[in-house]
């Protein structure tokens, strides 16, 4: 029986408690407490030396991180493909629903519950009201045209969301009369047979935070005047990318483009400029972020999900993200520690300087930086990739990251051999070149900003 670290009041754990209940797998849940450090003994890091929650161990396989878990418990223990379609768009689609989870969702969890359940943090929920309102809209949005997240079927983003937003209506109730579609998903989740298994947590959770305070939502997402389109290139192929090179993501998604041979029509929308507001783009993406990818009227967004996407559909054999169920698990585990880990490390740190007039970056978001290395020291301790012995989907995401990082806190090659030795193999592989444009953009952008 696979073995399952973790404990319920985590959202992330009773993504995968309600997943295996739905596959009709039973678990042996073994208890790992936050609150008393039990996963950051040496015994569980030898396991998860990333020292999350949860971590399956199936058969001496392991792997973390949610998402990643509820894909692979789907593809071994499911009886068929309904929770995880494997028809490339209905997949794509889910999968950039699963990153939403992982990289905004989650982010809360991180951020706000986590510190106060753990660390007995004084946490004001009102500094973080508003961001969580926008993410109700943002889910409202998504909830508009179907029933489930990602569309007509019950799939592992709902079973990964249902705990994760549940969990926030705790600390922000999500009022009915703003949110009608949410609501209506919220109750249909409810009458799921598994839902027992977040219930339990969530009770859990309600218990242990007592603050629960009305919100009337007045948010709603800006929409500012026209953005300009600047065609780069054109083929005869339909597909265009919505880009602004400074961003690592897009900067990810023009690698693996590269790596793949694919042109596509490129759109640029420029950021400094808020151009990625503009009604028509909201209405391709409503979380207005680039990358977007349109592949003749097929929007996804998300760089990790639209890699996944590229390689599924158009590469013409599977190296960069293996079709091989392990393989592929384990690379879909580095995915997600680029969405939760690394991109947002480098996020918290430029953000106040582009955003809030901040001239210098400060320690404590340096120090989430060395963290967010010395987790890449120890993954690449044993292997030459990040996700095995070859190269793949998560090496791209993670030097585009890397790199942009390396423009205001350079990477210590003392202390992190085998990243730098990574890194330096990375920066002489062919499609890093489209990298390059995109890393000086940042660069403009953020050094003059920066106190010498
Ligand atoms: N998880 C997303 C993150 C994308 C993202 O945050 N993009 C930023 C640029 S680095 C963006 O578009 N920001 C504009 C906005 O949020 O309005 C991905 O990997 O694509």
């Amino acid at each position: 029986m696979p073995v399952l670290y973790g404990t319920a009041d985590s959202p992330a754990c009773r993504a995968v408690y309600m997943t295996a209940d739905a596959l009709g797998l039973k678990l042996e849940k073994k208890q790992v407490s936050l609150d008393k450090g039990e996963h950051m003994k040496p015994e569980y890091l030898k396991i998860n030396p990333q020292h999350t929650i949860p971590t399956l161990c199936d058969n001496g396989f392991i792997i973390w991180d949610s998402h990643a878990i509820i894909a692979f418990l789907v593809g071994k223990y499911g009886n068929d493909d309904q929770l995880y379609s494997k028809d490339i768009m209905e997949r794509a689609l889910i999968d950039q629903r699963l990153h939403f989870d992982s990289s905004v969702v989650n982010n809360f969890t991180r951020t706000i519950l986590n510190p106060m359940l753990y660390n007995n943090a004084h946490i004001s929920v009102d500094e973080h009201r508003e961001s969580i309102l926008k993410t109700y809209a943002l889910m409202e949005k998504f909830l508009r045209s179907y029933p489930w997240i990602a569309g007509k079927k019950l799939t592992i983003a709902d079973l990964s969301l249902i705990p994760s937003i549940t969990s926030l209506d705790v600390i922000v109730p999500i009022s009915r009369e703003d949110y009608p579609n949410l609501t209506k998903w919220i109750e249909k989740a409810e009458r799921l047979p598994c839902y027992v298994e977040n219930e339990n947590g969530l009770n859990l959770l309600r218990d242990l935070l007592s603050c629960r305070c009305c919100c009337p939502c007045t948010e709603d997402i800006s929409i500012k005047s026209g953005f300009r389109v600047t065609s780069r290139e054109f083929v005869e192929m339909t597909m265009k990318l919505y880009f602004f090179e400074a961003a690592p993501p897009v900067r990810s998604v023009l690698m693996t483009l590269k790596a793949l041979d694919i042109t596509v029509e490129l759109v640029r929308l420029n950021l400094s400029e808020k151009e990625q507001l503009d009604a028509s783009f909201l209405e391709l993406n409503p979380t207005h972020t680039v990358p977007t990818l349109d592949d003749n009227g097929f929007v996804v967004w998300d760089s990790h999900a639209i890699m996944q996407y590229l390689v599924d559909k158009y590469a013409i054999n599977d190296e960069l993200y293996p079709k091989n169920f392990n393989k592929r698990t384990k690379v879909n585990q580095m995915l997600f520690f680029d969405t939760s880990i690394l991109f947002p490390s480098l996020a918290r740190a430029v953000r106040p300087v582009f955003y809030d007039d901040v001239t210098s970056i400060p320690t404590e978001n340096i120090v989430v930086i060395e963290e967010a290395f010395s987790f890449l020291e120890t993954f690449l301790s044993s292997q030459e990739y990040l996700a095995g012995d070859v190269l793949s989907l998560a090496d791209i995401c993670a030097v585009a990251t890397v790199t942009t990082i390396e423009l205001f806190h350079k990477l210590n090659g003392d202390m992190y051999p085998n990243v730098k030795a990574w890194l330096d193999n990375m920066k002489s592989l062919d499609f890093y070149s489209e990298n390059l444009e995109g890393l000086q953009k940042f660069s403009d952008m953020l050094l003059p900003l920066l106190k010498p």
